[in-house]
């Protein structure tokens, strides 16, 4: 079993509200077909669902009507962005079926409260591919709140204990700094919470609602102890996902727990 999130910025143009990167989801699409494995697959939320989660402050959950409005129209985007990726594995031989967390996953002040694997369990059983994505939840707390796809790739590692867990993002794994804005940036082949103190994490971006990469690679460490091998690799990059994926070593930040 091998367990794969396609992050949002990959997917999407985080900067455009509701931007598809139809391209990259056909290709991503017919890279995790080739890996001719069984898959669960998580993804990202990207400009479905970050923009207006953070503009209406959905991670703080709510009772107002505007709230409320706000949440389905939310719930509704991701929904659409599901549909397309989706649709591409389906296109590319892989018999995906969304599994929405909005309908399997209640959070208490932000931590799961309930979560019914059974789909996931079943679907998988009959060699089916399940989907599942950063979505607007009930929250026992907050009325609802956000999960991110980080959440539901630990609470499926868990369950799943799969022999490989993949982060696919934008960049070729973790470094020292931000690459974009930081020439001399490393790439880190390796890194466990020890390493943490060399890297310089930029604040959360201006749109990610679900926090920041520092709490993103912290959840990777929980994830790595439930897996054999944990990865972080880039998606835009032709076959780096196949490849990956296959186990053959590529360009990439191995993730584990460490001594
Ligand atoms: O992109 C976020 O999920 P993520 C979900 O996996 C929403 O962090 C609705 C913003």
């Amino acid at each position: 079993m091998l367990l794969v999130k396609l992050g949002g910025s990959v997917l999407t143009d985080k900067g455009r509200l509701r931007s598809p990167r139809r391209t990259a989801i056909r290709r991503l699409a017919r890279e995790l077909a080739a890996a001719r494995a069984p898959l669960l697959v998580v993804h990202g939320a990207g400009s479905y669902g970050h923009i207006l989660a953070r503009k209406h402050r959905l991670n703080e959950g709510g009772a107002t009507r505007a709230k409320r409005g706000a949440a389905a129209r939310v719930q509704a985007d991701v929904k659409a962005l599901d549909g397309l990726v989706v649709d591409a594995l389906i296109a590319a031989g892989l018999a995906a079926v969304p599994i929405p967390p909005s309908a399997v996953l209640s959070l208490d002040d932000g931590r799961v409260s309930s979560i019914d694997l059974t789909p996931f369990l079943e679907f998988s059983s009959m060699s089916f591919t399940p989907v599942t994505f950063g979505d607007v939840v009930r929250d026992l707390r907050r009325g609802f709140s956000i999960c991110s796809g980080d959440l539901l790739m630990l609470e499926l590692a868990r369950a799943f204990r799969p022999e490989r867990a993949l982060f696919v993002a934008d960049v070729d794994g973790l470094f020292t700094a931000d690459p974009k804005t930081h020439k001399s940036a490393r790439l880190l082949e390796a890194v466990k919470p020890s390493d943490l103190p060399q890297v310089k994490f930029r604040a959360a971006s201006r749109t990610d609602v679900t926090g920041s990469i520092e709490g993103k690679v912290r959840r990777m460490f929980e994830i790595a102890d439930h897996v054999d091998e944990c990865w972080i690799v880039n998606g835009n990059v032709k076959n780096r996902v196949r490849d990956a994926l296959r186990g053959r070593h590529v360009v990439g930040t191995r993730v584990s727990r460490g001594p």
